[in-house]
């Protein structure tokens, strides 16, 4: 009994210092602003991941569903989709979620966004190695006029 106790616990420190060890940060998160009626928006922000992994999923409770979503070119025209196999983040390199590129959709808002609202996200990270790492972030709300962008964001 005693052993095995001793190997839960030691399976539990590790996960705490997994969790601890920041690999990914994320830097000048925000998410444009939206009218009454507007169900969903993006969230833009710069992510580096130290040693490498895949964004694997993103979560907001102001939203029903969020995604990691790429825009992309189709002939001419400007489409979005999501990335099913998650965001690619290479080892020590800053992924840029902007618009007109990548973004994380926030779908089925359950409130209006206005300018200066703090929006909380939880990142989920898998490295290389298939650990976790779970990063919250805050972004705050900018109200943009929104560029080319509010036809391209209806799904
Ligand atoms: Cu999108």
């Amino acid at each position: 009994m005693k052993t095995i106790r001793l190997a839960t616990l030691a399976s539990l420190l590790l996960a705490a210092a997994a969790a601890a060890s920041a690999q990914t940060t994320v830097k000048d998160a925000w998410v444009r602003g939206t009218v009454a009626q507007q169900k969903s928006t993006g969230a833009f922000m710069q992510i580096t991941s130290i040693q490498g992994g895949t964004l694997v999923s993103v979560q907001s409770p102001v939203a029903g569903v969020a995604a990691v979503h790429e825009m992309m070119m189709d002939g001419n025209v400007m489409k979005m989709r999501a990335l099913g196999a998650g965001l690619e983040l290479p080892a020590g390199k800053t992924v840029e979620l902007k618009p007109g590129g990548y973004h994380v959709m926030l779908m089925d808002l359950k409130q209006p966004l206005a300018s200066g609202d703090s929006v909380p996200l939880t990142l989920v990270v898998e490295g290389k190695d298939g650990k976790r790492e779970t990063i919250e972030v805050k972004a705050t709300v900018k109200a943009l006029a929104a560029p080319q962008g509010a036809a391209e964001h209806k799904h």
